[in-house]
């Protein structure tokens, strides 16, 4: 299995950011990155009145800089913008057979998707239909089903509008579940920031990355994922803040970067070291390195107490805290022999690293995928928090937890509906303003769809964007399963792999993306969307649609909507179409709080901020208090480690969105022309004996009588710690078991998965 073309590597060795990255744009894009529409698009990018970008979730400031967009940003957006199109004549010359045996790359190069598709089985192709025909065939065929055996994903990026009106519709044909996106990143702090904190969401905003004096920084790719923060934190660093990072690889963003938007530091080269300390921790080590640096912050507190003095904030501590003494006990409890053995990191790195901590006033705790896609991962998270309540590090200016989120309006789609848990939602709300009876059941997670999919339970899967099959774990299996369904809808931009592993009956209807005018009756459309510091922004299209015969999303929810639900003279598809502004209304009258005059104040610069509890020290927890966590593991991998098997961490590149591949060369990292790698440590390839440029397979070492294994990577050297292995997601999702998940989000744990090489 080999899903890339193959050249030669050759290494990296300049900083994040500068000439590299306009370099690794112009690449891409050649041709196209000039034309007068995409720089247009690119000159409003992210800014008040303009276009929010489909890429991260990374805020948009008030005080915006000329080109409020980074490498990646541009490159999503020209993505968008391409002039290639997916039209019927490619998929008259294409069986759906022939189609499956492309790469991701591939598929996605064809370009927009311009007609609605239905699948004809008996051709073993796609062939268009007219929308008329496709909404009232899904209608049929909804109709048809249980509404328990149905599930309606999403990808993070729809706005809060489609997002409310999708939740809405799954609700009044009869079920919860939504499972989106987020169930794959973030859940594991949607349910573990609420557990010890009663917020589900990180209580940072923009504004306490100018004042904080140290910055501690876990399992988060900025350079890659999302590089605007690197701006912030530059400035951060020059002010003086000490940024502390634990990763196991050294990421190019956090270790030193040059501002593409500075002239002199284009023209110098001047880089800004990032990182102070950069520790490069076992995958799955958090919990135990985490633990070290609160051990060194009681020593500290110890020899302070001695002088009369204290570390410890312990107003806040004794106030808005609770279970502060059983932590302490099992800190003091724990020794550094086995806090190193479990991350991996010496006990005077993390000493040094506990020190700027003990010597910082104000916090902030920023995190990733490397805490939350772990077996326990809520124990990550809650050892994070553990660290910061200790000094008061949440709701004061300068502190905070933060985790930076995802897709580009995922955390919105939560905030208005999208959401499996009916508790999160207000239901007799919903009940009064629609005249309906909600259903109450819980809905289905993403991992829990999969389980429905695989036992034949579930027999439709509406799919608003994204890219299912090929993000979920347990690849091999998923895919036999899947086509066992009666039904697969499936709204999208561009053709992936998901569309060409179908359900007996099959749409693929193309819609409009954020960046083209949504022209509807009362004239062009503006959409909303929810950034990861929880600020509303307004986003208009204003390029001409890829084809005149793609529909807004909105209007394709609404038209499968209209054509499935029974009548119901308070829900008005045809008007809440017209003017998606009657859909914020709806949404201010669903959640009050957050949407206050949500019409008036979608441009606000830096958009509105929606508010959080545990901010203001408001703690909506079980006990009523911010809660200090005892961990059960001091291992967040979720398995025993033993001779031949390793970690696996699976990457994203600097040149992917997602399942989205823009090209084979993550830059920052040094890895050129080729994703079927496995990185590994010269040691660890030594004592395997491994040699460079060997091509080996990988599997999963996990005895549950299901054989997982990739075949066709390339041994690459790599500054990895012991014991872990690295490769590219999606190519390596074959190897997670379904069941290998955090414990309590069942977010699928793909940053230490156990896998043995096979040579
Ligand atoms: N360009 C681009 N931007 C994106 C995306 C994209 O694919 N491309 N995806 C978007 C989405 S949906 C998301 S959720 C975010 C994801 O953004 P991130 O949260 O940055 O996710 P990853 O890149 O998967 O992994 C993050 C980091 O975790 C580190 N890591 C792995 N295991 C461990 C561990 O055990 N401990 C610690 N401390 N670190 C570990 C990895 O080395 C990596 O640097 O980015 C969003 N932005
Ligand atoms: N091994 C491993 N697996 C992972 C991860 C990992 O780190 N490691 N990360 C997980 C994470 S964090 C996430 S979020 C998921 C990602 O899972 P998804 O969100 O499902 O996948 P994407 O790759 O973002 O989806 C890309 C597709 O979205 C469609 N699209 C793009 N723009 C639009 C639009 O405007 N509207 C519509 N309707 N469709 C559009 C295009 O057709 C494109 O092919 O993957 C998860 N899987
Ligand atoms: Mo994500």
């Amino acid at each position: 299995m080999s899903d890339t073309p193959d050249h030669d590597t050759v290494k990296y060795d300049g900083p994040a950011g500068g000439w590299g990255s306009l370099r690794g744009i112009t690449r891409i894009f050649g041709a196209e990155w000039p034309t007068p529409g995409a720089l247009e698009t690119l000159s409003r990018q992210n800014k008040p009145g303009g276009f929010m970008c489909v890429s991260c979730a990374w805020t948009k400031p008030a005080k915006y800089h000329t080109f409020e967009f980074c490498e990646n940003g541009a490159k999503a957006t020209l993505w968008e913008l391409t002039t290639r199109r997916c039209t019927p004549d490619f998929f008259a010359k294409h069986t759906i057979t022939e189609l499956r045996e492309w790469n991701d790359y591939d598929l996605e190069q064809q370009g927009r998707l311009t007609h609605p598709m239905r699948l004809d089985r008996a051709e073993d192709k796609y062939v268009p239909c007219s929308w008329e025909e496709a909404f009232s065939a899904i209608g049929s065929e909804l109709k048809a089903l249980d509404p328990k055996s149905v599930v309606f994903y999403a990808s993070g990026r729809a706005s809060l509008e489609t997002s409310y009106l999708y939740a809405l519709f799954a609700r009044l044909y009869g079920n919860n579940n939504l499972p989106d996106s987020s169930n794959m990143c973030h859940e594991t702090t949607s349910v573990g920031l609420k557990k010890v904190i009663g917020a589900s969401v990180g209580t940072s905003v923009f504004e306490d990355f100018s004042t904080c004096d140290a910055i501690f920084f876990f399992g988060q790719n900025t350079g890659s994922n999302s590089p605007r923060f690197l701006h912030p934190l530059q400035e951060a660093v020059k002010r003086g803040c000490r940024i502390v990072t634990f990763n196991p690889v050294r990421e190019k963003g956090l270790v030193a970067m040059i501002n593409p938007q500075s002239p002199t530091e284009m023209l110098t080269g001047d880089e800004t070291p990032i990182s102070c300390q950069y520790l490069q921790v076992k995958a799955g080590g958090d919990i135990a390195a985490i633990l070290g640096l609160c051990k060194h912050v009681l020593d500290k507190e110890d020899e302070a107490k001695a002088r009369g003095d204290s570390v410890l904030d312990h107003d806040f501590i004794k106030s808005h805290t609770h279970n502060f003494d059983a932590f302490v006990a099992m800190v003091r409890a724990t020794t550094w022999d086995e806090i190193e053995a479990n991350s991996g990191l010496a006990r005077e790195a993390l000493q040094a690293a506990g020190q700027v901590y003990v010597e910082a006033d104000k916090v902030i705790g920023i995190y990733g995928m490397g805490l939350t896609q772990q077996v326990h991962g809520f124990e990550n998270i809650a050892m994070l928090v553990n660290l910061l309540l200790m000094k008061g590090n949440i709701g004061r200016d300068g502190t905070g937890i933060s985790p930076v989120r995802g897709h580009s309006n995922v955390q919105g789609q939560r905030t208005v509906g999208i959401s499996e848990k009916p508790e999160l939602v207000p239901m007799d709300k919903l009940a009064r303003l629609y005249g309906f009876e909600p259903p109450m059941e819980k809905g289905v997670n993403t991992v829990e769809a999969c389980e429905g999919i695989l036992a034949g339970d579930v027999k439709g899967f509406v799919s608003l964007g994204g890219n299912f099959i090929r993000a979920i774990p347990e690849r091999g299996a998923m895919e036999e399963a899947w086509q066992h369904m009666r039904l697969t809808v499936q709204i999208a931009t561009k053709l992936n792999r998901s569309h060409l592993v179908n359900g007996e009956v099959a749409y693929l209807l193309p819609c409009l993306g954020r960046s083209e005018e949504d022209m509807q009756e009362t004239g062009p459309q503006t959409v909303t969307m929810e950034d990861s510091f929880s600020c509303i922004h307004g986003s208009i299209g204003r390029r001409r649609p890829a084809s005149e015969h793609l529909l807004s999303e909105m209007a394709i929810v609404a038209g499968i909507a209209k054509a499935t639900v029974p009548q119901n003279p308070r829900v008005k598809w045809d008007e809440w179409v017209g003017d998606y502004g009657k859909v914020r209304d709806l949404i201010e009258a669903t959640y009050p709080e957050d949407f206050r005059d949500f019409n008036k104040r979608m441009f606000t610069p830096g958009g509105f901020y929606r508010g959080n509890s545990a901010r203001e020290r408001i703690w909506k927890t079980e006990s009523g208090r911010a809660e200090f966590t005892v961990p059960k593991e001091l291992s967040a991998a979720g398995f025993e480690d033993k001779p031949g098997r390793f970690r696996l961490i699976t990457l994203r590149s600097n040149d992917q969105f997602n399942t989205t591949i823009y090209g084979y060369s993550d830059r920052l990292r040094g890895i050129e022309g080729t994703r079927d790698v496995l990185l590994i440590n010269p040691q660890e390839m030594a004592r395997a004996g491994l040699k460079e440029g060997q091509i080996v397979g990988l599997a999963t070492d996990v005895d549950d009588g299901r054989p997982r294994g990739v075949t066709g990577l390339k041994v690459l050297p790599f500054d990895l710690p012991d014991g872990c292995v690295g490769g590219y997601y999606p190519e390596l999702n074959w190897l997670i078991p379904l069941s290998h998940h955090d414990v309590q989000s069942k977010t699928p744990a793909a940053k230490s998965v156990p896998v043995r090489i096979l040579t």
